[in-house]
């Protein structure tokens, strides 16, 4: 019989559990992935019935991502009913598709992704499905041939979150009488191929095809990093001059841009020479906007955690679920009482 061993981290985690649940296991005892749930169904017979999801992380690339894995961590413990088996996959596809993997052969009821890139899922949820298990799509979306092999998909309007940007611009742009010059724009990208990345992109370009005087100087992808954000906009500064606009597809890209152009002896935000457009809206950024260095933030909200338990929960129930389920989300611009909106932000 294929003997799985978990990894050392699972293994040592479930043993601290079970011991705190009172089962005890012979430390020395080296147990396979199936022996270790087959001993969580025995707690199960004992009434202590958990939900064991194992949820595949993109990585820990941002403060949107740090908060998005804090909501599941919150919301997926052993308080509310669940065992959770959380694996980073450090922005790599193939670390998710081991995780998943890992996770059918450890025989979970749920498997949670938030996949980094959308194309590359068929097989491994394929293999899902042959097992019987679930899959719930968090945050970005997959691209499959067929859409039964995942269960649901709960997240952003991303293409909403690009055009609101270029809505916003053209209103702004408008205020300042800049409607007839030439607006010089570059664009940070996140992740190539990431649903965030596409929907932005594609979002604030259904805006710029409208504005003739506006031109998009080059778009380049800044993997949603500090460090990569400012690497590149360190070189879109050498490359091109008078650069009007930076839109960029996550606030950790953008305190890279507002380092490279500060370094390059110029200023952003409403005062400044570079009008600064950022996507995420996190606490840190609307601070960097309260401090003047950042015009406007589109809202994108990482807490996924209690909305995919509410899923789960429907499913335990043999209740339908809503295939695409969006969340609501707004933005927030130099304008606004931001110490306010600070204080009541959560993430
Ligand atoms: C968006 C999410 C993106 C964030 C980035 O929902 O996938 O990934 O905008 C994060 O900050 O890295
Ligand atoms: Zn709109």
């Amino acid at each position: 019989m294929k003997k799985m061993v978990v990894g050392i981290g699972v293994l040592l985690s479930l043993l601290l559990w079970f011991s705190s649940c009172g089962a005890r296991i012979e430390e020395s005892e080296e147990i396979s992935g199936s022996d270790l749930l087959k001993k969580e169904e025995e707690l199960a017979a004992e009434g202590e019935n958990y939900i064991v999801v194992g949820f595949s992380q993109v990585g820990s690339e941002s403060d949107w991502r740090i908060a998005s894995t804090e909501s599941f961590k919150e919301t997926f413990s052993q308080e509310n009913g669940y065992y959770l088996i959380f694996e980073d996959a450090q922005q790599k596809q193939e670390n998710q598709l081991k995780a998943v993997r890992n996770f059918i052969l450890q025989e979970v009821d749920y498997i949670v992704l938030d996949p980094i890139v959308e194309t590359g899922w068929d097989a491994v949820l394929q293999e899902a499905k042959e097992a019987g298990i679930p899959v719930i799509v968090a945050d970005r979306q997959v691209k499959v041939a067929d859409e039964s092999l995942y269960t649901c998909w709960v997240g952003s309007d991303f293409e909403e979150q690009g055009r609101r940007a270029g809505e916003w611009l053209e209103s702004y742009l408008e205020e300042k009488g800049r409607t007839s010059e030439e607006i010089r724009i570059v664009t940070l990208q996140g992740t190539r191929d990431s649903t965030a990345q596409i929907g932005r992109t594609g979002g604030f370009a259904q805006i710029l095809e409208r504005n003739d005087n506006w031109t998009m100087l080059e778009r380049r992808d800044g993997d949603f990093t500090q460090t990569k954000g400012q690497e590149v906009m360190e070189d879109f500064l050498k490359t091109y001059s008078g650069i009007d606009v930076v839109v960029s597809e996550n606030d950790n890209m953008t305190f890279g841009a507002i380092e490279a152009i500060e370094a390059a002896g110029k200023t952003c935000g409403p005062d400044g020479d570079v009008i600064i457009l950022s996507f995420d809206a996190g606490r840190a950024a609307l601070q960097a906007m309260a401090d003047g260095k950042i015009n406007v933030e589109f809202e994108c909200n990482p807490l996924l955690g209690p909305l995919v338990s509410d899923i789960i929960q429907k499913l335990e129930r043999g209740e339908e679920v809503e295939k695409l389920q969006y969340v609501k989300e707004t933005y927030f611009d130099s304008t606004m009482d931001l110490d306010t909106i600070i204080q009541e932000r959560v993430y």
